[in-house]
């Protein structure tokens, strides 16, 4: 720990808080940071030399593990043919028909370089297109860090209880209306409230970002019907549940086809990559074709591009009921453990998603889930670091199980947590 420990002070003095995202400053959980060496498959290497099995996966990218062969033969090779030409390439084609292929709603999409470029765009394209101000979002769903949505993000905010931000304008924050998750009577008196100005409802279909929260049965319906009532559009922000909760995301899974779709994480295969994308006759409002204008000089860069096509040409063929089957089982284990444990707690989980809350359940939306233990995972997640486990350090976040996990990696994970003391 000390390399990492001399580190962190070196990084603290010409990086805010030593880090370059908040959540990796380990502050919510009292320790400080790990820096990381190298990783490959589900392991991570620090610069102290420790091995730790990892449930983070870089926040969700990593589905088919860290280094995989083909993924980086492919942004090898990519890169050797040149890293960015600022100008089109046929792997931009590639990449748009096959994320068109794989999620059903989208006629055609936009790259962009990450998940907050993609949710900033679609919001301004939702309002170029329906000519409306206000943006209606759930208390404990993050959409990265673009202004309208600090009103009371669900990430990082929540988790440094920052309620909204400094540096945001109120009157930007003023078009942001806010309704707790799962609450569809919420929604309905904002529509009753604000209808003919409320350009889009952005959702996560799977709440990731206070933990994970799965949708009440007819929510997501329910907001499709509402929106589609007012004339207002429906946006999934699928960065996280895109690729992961099927191959084609969320939307695909639970049968509801979204306006726009934002995706990111899995589809970099690694690398900065965002996108957003949806019905035609919405996306052709987008620059140049259109008015609404976004733009990036690294937005479909050839590297990102062959990683990306990589990995989806091998999720495409991946076999994710087995891996849901496998990580429903590490939550029964999981919950049997801390039964014997004598402590409390609800495990969220679906598909290779899941989240310890340290409270009885239920667990169905932010208030819910700040109501949880935080301290106590705290000391959870801090032991099992100590015993080789690597999980997000915040209990607002997600751990993610992969296709590079092994037997022996669950079976560590589980032993690691049987010795844990809470
Ligand atoms: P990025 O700008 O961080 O690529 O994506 C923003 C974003 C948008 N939408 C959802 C549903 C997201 O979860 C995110 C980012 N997720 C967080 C962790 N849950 C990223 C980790 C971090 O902030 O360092």
């Amino acid at each position: 720990m000390i390399h990492s420990k001399q580190l962190f002070e070196r990084a603290k003095k010409v990086i805010p808080g030593g880090v370059n995202s908040p959540v990796r400053a380990c502050l919510s959980v009292g320790v400080d940071p790990l820096f990381i060496a190298s990783a490959k498959g589900a392991h991570l290497r620090t610069v102290d030399g420790a091995e730790l099995v990892d449930f983070v996966m870089s926040w969700g990218p990593m589905l088919l593990g860290y280094v995989h062969p083909e993924i980086h033969e492919a942004a090898t090779q990519a890169a050797l043919r040149g890293t960015s030409f600022g100008a089109p390439c046929e792997a931009e084609i590639q990449m748009a028909e096959a994320v068109i292929d794989a999620v059903p709603s989208m006629d055609m999409v936009r790259m962009v370089n990450s998940g907050t470029e993609a949710t900033m765009s679609a919001l301004r394209l939702a309002r170029g297109f329906t000519g409306r101000s206000k943006v209606v979002k759930f208390e404990g769903n993050y959409h990265g860090h673009a202004d309208s949505f600090l009103a009371s993000a669900g990430s990082g905010v929540a988790t440094l209880s920052i309620p909204g931000t400094p540096g945001v304008p109120a009157e930007t924050v003023a078009h942001t209306l806010l309704a707790p998750y799962n609450d569809l009577e919420a929604v309905k008196a904002l529509f009753a409230q604000h209808a003919q100005d409320i350009a889009a409802v952005i959702v996560e279909p799977m709440a990731g970002n206070m933990g994970c929260v799965l949708p009440a049965e007819g929510f997501l319906e329910g907001l499709r019907q509402l929106t589609r009532a007012h004339g207002a559009l429906l946006i999934f922000d699928e960065v996280i549940t895109g690729f992961r909760l099927s191959y084609g995301g969320a939307q695909k899974r639970f049968g509801i086809n979204p306006d726009l779709t934002t995706l990111g994480k899995i589809i970099g295969g690694g690398y900065p990559v965002g996108a957003y994308g949806g019905r035609r006759e919405i996306m052709e409002r987008i620059a140049p074709c259109g008015d609404v204008y976004q733009a990036g000089t690294l937005s479909g860069n050839p590297v990102a591009m062959a990683a990306g096509l990589a990995t989806l040409k091998l999720l495409k063929a991946a076999d994710y009921q087995a891996l849901e089957d496998r990580t429903a089982r590490l939550t029964d284990d999981l919950s049997s453990i801390f039964q014997e444990k004598g402590v409390a707690t609800a495990i969220n989980h679906i598909a290779s998603i899941f989240t310890v809350f340290f409270k009885e359940g239920p667990v169905t939306d932010f208030e819910s889930a700040k109501a949880a233990d935080a301290g106590l995972y705290a000391t959870y997640y801090a032991q099992l670091r100590e015993l080789g486990v690597n999980l997000a350090p915040s209990a607002f976040e997600c751990a993610f199980t992969s296709f590079a996990h092994t037997e022996q990696d669950y079976d560590q994970f589980l032993s690691a947590v049987r010795k844990v003391k809470l």
